[in-house]
Parts: structure tokens; sequence; C-alpha cells
């Protein structure tokens, strides 16, 4: 009987096609995580692809990651790229037990998925390029390499010779571990080189930074924490996060500068050193994310220190018709605030480069952000800044206007209740209710609770008011008798205006609505 050259072919096992799928994989992955080590963690193909993903993502998707999965919704992201990743991998091995093809295109498509990812970042130049290239190679050959060892080993078996010059399994199976081990030493390499070059180190060398205008110090009396709400001044590791970056901007501050041009009689330039070195000063502000929903945790005060954006603005010469302070950051991501809230003195924005005492932490920014009171921080607050146009609303969209997102967004009225904590159970008798409010640029006038669904609204006490940028602590106390109780707060500002019980999503511009909670008396 005749037979095709295709049956005589021999065909490789299963699981070892498919590992050899894998473990090319990984070995692309590493190769360009050790050249990104060089050049700069975004410059790796797997983070520039999960970066473009983020921004391509639709924003009710990127809603529900939030909400469900919280600060590790990119970790979730990572995880779910690499599972299809390998699951791609290993099938485009087996798909490749006689000809090595679809793997090789599978890990080319790849390298240049990646390759286009990384020529997609706005914060990387050509020779971030090395980085996915590198990739391809490695992962191509590194492919190819031991799909030829083990069709010779296949044939070696059919033909059943003990033929010298065909490779053992056991050679085929060291030269795959030594694939992953050498990929694995390469991933390592790139994470500590990463290391070596990134902004912690820079900014443990700035030290303290001392304002010489220093903030009032905040009274004792400014908040109830021992009652239950949160300290006045949030520290920098309890400071609520939201940013789009998967991987944290780094940036030395030896490296950064500031370009501040558009609308503006001089353009200009300043290094981190040019801002260190003038008077700097002191500002407490409460910060809020638009994504806050009612009851929730994006709200958080600190002493920032830096400069003022006003006096930047100023020395610049804002030009007539000037309506829009458009900011980006290294990683490309943009912001939108209105002039006059970032000319405004009253309003005290500034350019920040420390937070409570230290350096702005990695993650808030460092080198240098923006933060203009009374504006949620999607309009007020870009972190790693490095470049400020005054222009106008027409001229330049920020980021997230294109995501559905308003393009005024001045913080609302809110209120929140910090203890009892949901469903808790507390010793029925008096039970103290407290928490925080806030209503930046306004001030809080009074803040109000209700037991139970119909009961009267009954004034709390107030603390020490701090300033018009920062929140309020408030607290009550209710005779409770046993049984599950329901508590709602809610804030009047002192524009009169009473908190509304209409409870409205977080886009385009903030939640309304007030905060209720249930808990349990024994
Ligand atoms: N570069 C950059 N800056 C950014 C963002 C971002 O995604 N990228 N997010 C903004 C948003 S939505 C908020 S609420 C604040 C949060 O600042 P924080 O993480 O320091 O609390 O940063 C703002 N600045
Ligand atoms: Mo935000």
């Amino acid at each position: 009987m005749k037979t095709s050259r295709a049956d005589q072919e021999p065909r490789l096992p299963l699981f070892g096609a498919a590992a050899i799928g894998v473990v090319a994989l990984a070995a692309a992955l590493a190769a360009g995580h050790l050249v990104a080590g060089f050049i700069g963690a975004n410059a790796s193909p797997y983070l520039a692809v999960g970066n473009g993903a983020i921004d391509l993502t639709p924003v009710e998707l990127k809603d529900f990651a939030v909400r469900t999965f919280g600060v590790y919704d990119k970790l979730v992201l990572l995880g779910g790229m690499a599972v299809v990743m390998v699951l791609a991998a290993a099938v485009a091995g087996v798909a490749s037990r006689r000809s090595p093809v679809p793997g090789v295109v599978l890990i080319a498509a790849f390298g240049l998925l990646g390759g286009f990812a990384v020529s997609q970042r706005p914060d990387l130049t050509s020779v971030a390029l090395l980085a996915p290239l590198t990739s391809l190679i490695a992962g191509v050959g590194v492919f190819l390499w031991l799909h030829r060892l083990a069709t010779a080993r296949a044939h070696a078996k059919v033909e059943a010779t003990g033929d010298a010059a065909s490779p053992s399994r056991r050679s085929v199976l060291l030269a795959g571990a030594g694939a992953v081990v050498a990929a694995g030493a390469a991933g390592a390499g790139g994470q500590l080189l990463a290391g070596t070059r990134d902004a912690e180190s820079s900014r443990a060398a700035i030290g303290r930074l001392v304002p010489a205008e220093p903030a009032p110090p905040i009274p004792a009396d400014a908040d109830f924490a021992k009652l239950g709400t949160p300290t006045f001044l949030t520290s920098n590791r309890d400071f609520y996060r939201v940013d789009t970056a998967l991987s944290v901007p780094q940036v030395r501050a030896e490296d950064w500068s500031l370009r501040l041009h558009g609308m503006v009689r001089d353009e200009k330039r300043y290094s981190y050193a040019d801002i260190r070195d003038r008077p700097l000063i002191e500002r407490t502000i409460t910060m809020t994310c638009v994504s806050n929903e009612v009851g929730g945790t994006y709200v958080s005060t600190a002493n920032f220190i830096g400069v003022d954006l006003g006096d930047l603005l100023r020395e610049a010469g804002v030009l007539p018709g000037a309506e829009q302070l458009f900011s980006t950051s290294v990683d490309g991501w943009t912001s939108g605030s209105p002039a006059v809230a970032a000319l405004d003195p009253e309003r005290g924005a500034m350019l920040a480069i420390g937070m409570n005492g230290e350096p702005l932490p990695v993650e808030h920014g460092f080198p240098a952000r923006l933060v203009i009171p009374g504006l949620y921080g999607y309009v007020s607050a870009t972190k790693w800044v490095k470049d400020l146009e005054v222009t106008t609303w027409k001229a330049r969209r920020a980021y997230w206007l294109d995501r559905g997102w308003g393009e005024q967004a001045p913080i609302k009225t809110q209120s929140r209740i910090d203890s009892p904590k949901g469903f808790e159970t507390v010793p029925a008798g008096k039970v103290r209710i407290s928490g925080i409010a806030w209503a930046q640029r306004t001030g809080i006038e009074r803040v109000e609770v209700r037991l139970g669904a119909n009961g009267n609204w009954l004034p709390a006490t107030l603390s020490r008011d701090v300033g018009l940028n920062t929140w309020r602590m408030w607290w009550t106390e209710f005779d409770v008798p046993a049984g599950t109780h329901q508590v709602t707060v809610r804030a009047v500002d002192k524009s009169g205006y009473t908190q509304t019980d209409a409870r409205a999503g977080t886009v385009p511009d903030g939640a309304t609505g007030w905060h209720v909670i249930s808990f349990t008396a024994r």
C-alpha cells in the first residue's frame, strides 16, 4: 500500500508538542522582559499589551472591573492575559506536531502584537522596540530549536535506529529544561535591572522635604478617630490610589522635567531642582475620586508640599482666551482642568512634589503631580506630570472625556458613615455613630443623622473646621433597643444645599445619594 509523505512523517507526542509551544512563549516573554530591564519596565511587551488593553477597554467594563476586583483589577487582567497566551501557545504547539509553521506563526504574531503595543506607548522611544524584537527572535528561535530536536528524536524512534547522531529522549527533555531555566533567569534579571533604574532609589536620595511655609498644625479635635472616624490626615500608605497605569511609571527626579507652554507669553521648562529650590509651601487638601460610590473609600487627605500652580502660570503669562490647563503624564494619560481653577489664588492649586513630609510616593506621582482642590481627581490631579499646555476646551480633549465622563467635575457634597460598619453587631443601649463629610470649596455647615427609615433628622457634633479644602468629621449617639437598625446620614453645606437622596451613579460627574447602613444591636 502506498502512503503519502505526510503519513510517514512522524508526529511529535501530544504533550511534548504543547510543551514546546509554552516553553517558547516563556522564552519570548522573558527575553523581552530582560531587554526591557535596560530600557524601562513599560517596554516589556507583556506589560505594553496589558496597558494597551486598559486604554481600549470600554468604560462600562472598566467600571465593572474596578467594582469587582478593586485594586486587583490589573492583576486579574495580567493573569487572564497569561492564561490566554499559555493556552494559545499550547494549542499552537499541538498544531505543530508535524510542521513547525503554526507555532512559529503564533509566536511571531505575539511578538508583533507586543511590538505594536510598545510602539503605541507615549512614554517610550523607538529604542524600546528592541524588547519586543528580542522577544520575537528568542521565541521563534527556541521554538524552532526544540521542534527540530524533538522531530529528530521522533524520527529516530519511528525508524528504530540507534543512530548516535539522533537525540535521546533525555537530551530533548534537558534542552527544554535548559530553555525554561534560561527564561527564568532572564525574567528575574530583567526585574532586578528595572529595580536599579527605578524611581524609588532616586526618591530615597531626596530625603524629607521641609516647606518654607508649612501648613497650620492639625488641631487635636479635627477628627474623632477615637470614635471611629479616619484620622484627619491619611498616611501615604493608606491614601487611596486610582490610575490607569498597569506598572507604575518610573521616573527619576534627575531625568524629569516639566514643560509649560501653549497660550502663554513665555514658554517655560522646569527641572526637579528648579521646583525643589523654590520656597516650598504646604497645604492640607482632601482629594476625592469621581468613581467613589456613595459610602466608598476613594477620599483621603494629605499635607501636599510644592509650589503654587497659579504662580507658575502667571510667570509664564497666560494669554486671554485660555480656558483649559491640559496636563499630560509620562504614561500618556491626560487631564483637562479649568484654567480659572488653576489660577485662583484662593483655591490654592499646586504642583506638588511632596506628601506628608516625604517626596511623593512613586504610586502617587513621583517626581511631581498636580493637586487642584475642589475638583475630582481626573480633572485636577495628574500624577507623573510632564507637560502643561494652556489651551481651550475645543483644542484638546482629555483621556476620560472620550470615555463618557464630564468636562467640568467639581466635587459634590457628600457624607459617609464609618462606625458602626454595615452589618456590624453592637451592644444595645447607647450606640455611637460617626463618620466623615466633605464639600470642598464650600464647607460643611451641618451633618444630620437619622435612625430608621422615618426617624427625625438629628444634628451630629462636628469636628473643628480645618479649612475649605478639607473634609470634616462628625459623631452622634442614639439609644437603641435590641434588633436590626438602619442609619442614614446627609450633609448640609455652607451654600445651604442639603445633600439630595436622589441616587446617581458615578458616571458622568460623581455619585449622589445618602449613605445608609444597617447594624444589629444585641
Ligand atoms: N497619570 C495619571 N494621573 C492620574 C490618574 C491616572 O490614571 N493617571 N488618575 C487620576 C484620578 S481619577 C484620581 S482620583 C487621582 C488619584 O490620585 P491618587 O492615586 O494619588 O489618590 O489621580 C489622578 N491622576
Ligand atoms: Mo478619580
